[in-house]
């Protein structure tokens, strides 16, 4: 899965058509180099970004998805937590809806339910403002697997299928680096729960804590994290630098075809 940030960059004159064709000749990159998915986000979950109006997440994701569907065949996930942007993503193409706040926010069972679009749940404890501090657990896998494992059983009970759902632990989402790096090391107990499990560790900060790489500089460690979480069983790779990854995905495909 190639990450498409379609949030406004500080030195772009703004205008949307920009947004639209920058977004473009990206996916073809992510495309060329072997992405099977692309995930397009409006919205910073970085901690302390600044929140985003619907109206501007709107205006931000569904012009680069519609413009993306009309020209690509691959599947497009829409990252947002938003209602209104999961239903009008789903319309303007986008076949999964990926939210890291787990359709918590009021209407977004009913509006991701109602899309028919498959949904990648993740595991986080308040919002990315607060996350930080909140980082006790008593047993860390197993309270993201019961987290997840909750989701699940109302997502399935508001209507959604069971071979819609995909899970995400949250890398980065209200956990240390120690944890992080533990959630790694156990990904394979996540198979518990019975769901394709998707992972998210690009150029984050427990990838820049392990190899002292500023974000810029990452691509070797995220691609190393990904392979080790393929190795542990995730299905989805959400990753920035997707030749690297999938040079590492096909070392590890060769030997295990030897
Ligand atoms: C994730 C995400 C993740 C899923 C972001 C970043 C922060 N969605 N969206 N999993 N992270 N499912 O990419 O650094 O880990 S935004």
């Amino acid at each position: 899965m190639g990450i498409l940030n379609a949030t406004p960059d500080s030195f772009s004159d703004g205008g949307r058509f920009n947004s639209v064709d920058r977004a473009l000749a990206a996916a073809e990159a992510m495309l060329e180099a072997g992405a099977d998915l692309l995930d397009i986000g409006g919205e910073s979950t970085r901690p302390g970004a600044t929140p985003v109006s619907q109206d501007e997440e709107l205006a931000r994701v569904i012009p680069v998805i519609e413009a993306l569907a009309a020209r690509f065949d691959c599947p497009l996930s829409v990252d947002t937590s938003t209602p209104s942007v999961m239903t009008r993503a789903v319309e303007a193409g986008a076949c999964l809806i990926n939210d890291v706040r787990a359709l918590t926010r009021p209407g977004a069972i009913e509006a991701a339910a109602a899309s028919g679009a498959s949904v990648c749940v993740m595991h986080m404890r308040g919002e990315p403002g607060d996350m930080a501090t909140r980082t006790d657990y008593r047993d860390l896998v197993a309270e993201v697997i019961d987290y997840l494992a909750a989701r699940l059983r109302l997502l399935r009970e508001a209507g959604i299928p069971a071979e819609r759902l995909l899970v995400d632990p949250g890398f980065g989402f209200a956990k240390t680096h120690e944890q992080n790096l533990e959630l790694l090391r156990r990904l394979g107990e996540l198979s518990r729960l019975d769901a394709p499990v998707l992972v998210g560790m690009s150029r984050k900060r427990m990838i820049g804590e392990a190899t002292g790489q500023p974000v810029d500089r990452r691509a070797v460690g995220s691609a190393a994290a990904a392979l080790l979480a393929a190795e542990r069983g995730a299905a989805v790779l959400r990753v920035h630098d997707v030749e690297a990854t999938r040079d590492a995905l096909a070392v590890w495909a060769a030997m295990n075809s030897a």
